[in-house]
């Protein structure tokens, strides 16, 4: 985006755009929150300078060694302000059956009350910067803006990394005005928390011990207080292209997704597009980077974290990416497993939240080669590889360009997205779930979307490990009601043509043997699901016929120079009856939780399984 320049300091009687909309909700919360300054952000490297002088002056930034990491800072959190927020989360609908049964709801009205207590006065001695942003591209058909307020140069800096902003953004969102388009754009407001009295000394990491995460559906709008972290205040991430995007999504007849997209090309020169749902820290990042260790085959990577999904004009499902920059967890991440993430985080320009910081001014984390003598952790505290603590968080994360990805398709820059061949689900269990298997339609394929589980992580506040269900990767994000969500995907089943849509899988990378280790390799080694994935596509790999869909047979799963034993690969593929009969009950008191508003079709392929296992 290129840099503008013009006065970037003002009052809200100066506010810097035509909009009268933006510059009045500018002016209202000004008055209502009261901030020393309000700066409108343009993008530009100096203004990013700035900011960045500006968090290493309060002690927030640590700036990196430039020779290995160049315009690249460590920040640490409060330690209370790590993850999101689940249990602080809320669907603010106007009726309470519309954000049911798996969201907080509170009655707007009274949530606004309440929040507007909170906000009065909350950025006295603070800079409120005004951020203009789209989500996805802004020469889209119809491009998704969103004006995020924040008091806060941590979510400033780090919003300009993951995505597209500042005046451009603003002056396209003008031209659309004048033009008479009334373009859309979502009020995001975001408050730390942490109003300072005259005189009084800030600290590095501003919060709340009370928190707020709010979504209002119907007003397209979001409030969000206490937190500095992520996910609870970079609001165009899971707020808005999640939550938000999901109910725009069921009222326009398209999917905003929890799903990573990728490009995987084969040696015969043959490209298919996949995008693949997993929960918080279950491998999206990862697998959306891979680097194939099967010969000839390339993947490129699209999108890391969500997708947004539409029928195209030709009856396929298109994808876009509507973020600008990558938020992965550090932990694990090296040259082994992520070889392409090490090279682009390498670049620079990053922001590294809770990882260790190593006395040469580089970072680290658990996984990472080089294992430092000494470092100072996450929490500031002097570490050895002796200490007993983590050095760095487990949700620790950085926050880096997605133009820095040397394997970045071109087609991330296409507004139209690109055609998708196949969607996975995945979720992280230790038993039951096979490393892969087919969906028998797409009926079926949402049903294992549906009931889809994994163990929870430490990407959410909470305890890490307990098997719950996440539909479609979706439970902390599904802006409106689950039961109508999941007649949303039947629905685009039934009104499109099958035969075009996306055919359905369901993995898991993390089975475990006896002796409690991974049964498959994963990483690199995933290629293999995948080269298997685009084969049943075309007809051209076996299958075995399960209760559960169809799993590899055992000989057309590709493990050619695979380090694992027929035992090992025959565990990995498993599909054990009794497990699978002991998942019934669970998948059925899922169901049960929904009531009228599951769709029947869901009950039918809950008794097609059942049937299948008992015969
Ligand atoms: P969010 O950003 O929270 O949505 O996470 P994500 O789904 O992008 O997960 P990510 O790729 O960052 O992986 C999370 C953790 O799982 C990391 O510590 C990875 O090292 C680990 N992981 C990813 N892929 C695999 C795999 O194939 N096998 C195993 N054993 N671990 C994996
Ligand atoms: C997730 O938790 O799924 C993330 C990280 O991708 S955050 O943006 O914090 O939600
Ligand atoms: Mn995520």
């Amino acid at each position: 985006m290129t840099a503008l320049t013009h006065t970037e300091t003002t009052t809200e009687q100066t506010a810097p755009t035509t909009h009268q909309g933006i510059a009045a909700w500018v002016a209202e919360i000004a008055e209502l929150t009261q901030p020393d300054r309000i700066h409108w952000c343009t993008g530009s490297d100096e203004e990013w300078h700035q900011l960045t002088r500006s968090l290493e002056a309060t002690g927030t930034f640590t700036r990196l060694n430039p020779d290995v990491m160049p315009n690249s800072f460590h920040a640490a959190s409060d330690p209370t302000d790590v993850a999101r927020v689940e249990d602080r989360t809320y669907i603010c609908s106007v009726n309470e059956r519309d954000a049911g049964p798996t969201n907080n709801w509170m009655d707007p009205e009274s949530m606004k009350d309440l929040m507007r207590g909170l906000y009065a006065g909350c950025m006295k001695g603070r800079t409120m910067y005004v951020i203009p942003f789209v989500m996805g591209h802004v020469d889209a058909e119809r491009p998704m803006f969103g004006v995020e307020i924040t008091d806060s140069a941590y979510v400033t800096v780090s919003m300009r990394v993951m995505a597209r902003m500042g005046t451009e953004v603003l002056r396209r969102i003008e031209e659309l005005e004048d033009a008479g388009q009334a373009p859309q754009w979502v009020p995001a407001l975001h408050s730390v928390g942490m109003p300072l009295e005259p005189g009084q000394d800030d600290v590095a990491w501003p919060c709340n011990d009370t928190k707020y995460i709010v979504q209002f559906p119907e007003e397209r709008m979001i409030w969000s207080f206490g937190s500095g972290y992520g996910g609870n205040a970079l609001l165009g991430k899971k707020c808005y292209a999640l939550r938000i995007a999901s109910v725009m999504a069921r009222d326009e007849g398209w999917l905003a997704e929890h799903m990573l997209i990728l490009k995987l090309t084969s040696p015969q020169g043959v490209t298919k597009y996949v995008a693949a749902a997993f929960p918080s820290a279950c491998g999206k990042t990862n697998l959306a980077m891979l680097k194939p260790t099967i010969p000839g085959w390339t993947v490129e990577a699209i999108g890391d974290d969500i997708a947004w999904m539409r029928i195209g004009e030709d009856g396929r499902l298109w994808a876009v990416n509507p973020e600008f920059g990558f938020f992965g967890v550090a932990p694990g991440t090296n040259e082994h497993t992520n070889p392409h993430a090490m090279e682009t985080i390498r670049k620079g320009n990053s922001v590294f939240t809770n990882v260790a910081l190593t006395p040469d001014g580089n970072v680290w984390w658990e996984g990472l080669e080089n294992t430092p003598a000494q470092a100072t952790s996450w929490k500031g505290e002097p570490w050895t590889p002796e200490s007993t603590e983590l050095s760095a968080h487990a949700n620790s994360r950085y926050c880096t360009p997605i133009k820095q990805c040397s394997i970045l398709a071109a087609e991330y820059d296409d507004p139209r997205g690109v055609p998708i061949d196949a969607i996975l689900f995945g979720g992280r269990r230790k038993t039951t779930i096979p490393l892969v298997t087919e969906a028998r339609d797409w009926n079926h394929g949402t049903f294992m979307g549906a009931t889809l589980s994994s163990e929870t992580t430490a990407a959410a506040v909470g305890a890490v490990g307990v098997v719950r269900r996440d539909p479609m990767a979706m439970l902390p994000f599904i802006g409106y009601n689950a039961g109508d969500y999941f007649s949303h995907w039947v629905g685009i089943g039934k009104d499109n043509d099958v035969a075009k849509l996306p055919k359905m899988f369901y993995v898991n990378w993390f089975r475990r043997g006896d002796d409690g280790d991974f049964l498959w390799p994963g990483f690199g080694e995933n290629s293999r699901v995948l080269k298997w994935v685009i084969e049943r596509i075309d007809g051209q790999a076996a299958a075995v016929e399960t209760p559960i869909g169809h799993v590899p047979d055992p000989g057309s799963l590709d493990i050619d120079g695979l380090d694992l034993t027929d035992d090992e690969l025959a565990q990995a593929l498993a599909v054990d009856v009794e497990e699978w009969r002991a998942e019934l009950p669970q998948i059925q008191e899922w169901f049960e939780t929904f009531g009228d508003d599951l769709p029947a079709v869901l009950w039918s392929e809950f008794d097609t399984l059942k049937a299948r296992l008992e015969s």
